[in-house]
């Protein structure tokens, strides 16, 4: 298996050196950290583990205004550059437990186009989040499910598995949303494409470190793009 894994950081210094040997302990996974030139020197941390795995980890520094879309898009063309054959997305925070990647992996070598690792799929498997955390993640995601039609339990969950040929399929530079919102539109254009959706049950544990970047302009247009999406679809 020839796995890429890109991971987007906006101040994860302390998270890093925990995530990249988890990931890396995994034969034929190799690793893209997308950074924006995060003030905690996040990036230079990731440099100094990138020469620690030699040929294993690539550090990409963004300049200009940041966002997690716009990393995304940024890291994703570029692991298309790559001969990887699966390309897969998480977060640094350690909410997205390497130990799932394998079976991430397995069903999207298999059976589908795009494989989520997924919150929601039997109950609610969140760790540590409080109780308002839980309730609008789970009322956004039934009212994206509602609004634009997708089907998967956890259309905001940033850990996914993509087989190449899907990813290659959906128009990255097309893609206008950057929060959470990006995760939907992906989505939404791979469900457009005819991409196999699949989902993979996994447990979800809040940060014990640095800070969540949820802010409310991009709660705000995790509201609005549900109904872009859905009227994009009729067009
Ligand atoms: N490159 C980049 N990464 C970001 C940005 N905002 C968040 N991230 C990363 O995206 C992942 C998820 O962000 P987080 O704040 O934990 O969101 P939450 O899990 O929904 O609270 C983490 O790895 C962050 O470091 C950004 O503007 N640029
Ligand atoms: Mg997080």
């Amino acid at each position: 298996m020839n796995t890429l894994v890109v991971v987007p950081t906006y101040n994860e210094r302390d998270n890093l050196p925990l995530l990249v040997p988890a990931v890396l302990v995994h034969e034929g996974f190799r690793m893209l950290i997308v950074d924006d030139g995060s003030p905690d020197g996040t990036g230079q941390v990731a440099d100094e583990l990138a020469r620690q795995y030699p040929g294993r980890l690539e550090v990409m520094h963004r300049t200009g205004p940041r966002g997690l879309g716009r990393s995304y898009v940024d890291g994703l063309k570029h692991a298309l550059k790559t001969d990887a054959t699966l390309i897969c997305q998480m977060d640094a925070d350690l909410s997205h437990d390497p130990q799932y990647l394998p079976a991430l992996a397995a069903a999207a070598s298999t059976e589908f186009d795009v494989v989520i690792g997924s919150r929601y799929l039997h109950g609610v498997s969140v760790v540590n989040w409080p109780l308002h955390r839980i309730f609008l993640s789970t009322f956004a995601n039934r009212y994206i499910k509602t609004v634009t039609g997708l089907s998967p339990s956890d259309c905001t969950s940033g850990f996914r598995c993509w087989r190449r040929e899907a990813l290659e399929k959906l128009p990255l530079d097309g893609v206008v949303s950057d929060g959470y919102a990006f995760l939907i539109e992906m989505l939404h254009e791979a469900a457009r494409s005819g991409a196999r959706i699949g989902e993979v049950p996994i447990i979800f544990v809040e940060r014990r470190q640095g800070q969540s970047k949820v802010s409310t302009p991009v709660l705000i247009e995790s509201l609005i793009t549900p109904w872009r999406l859905a009227l994009r679809r009729k067009k």
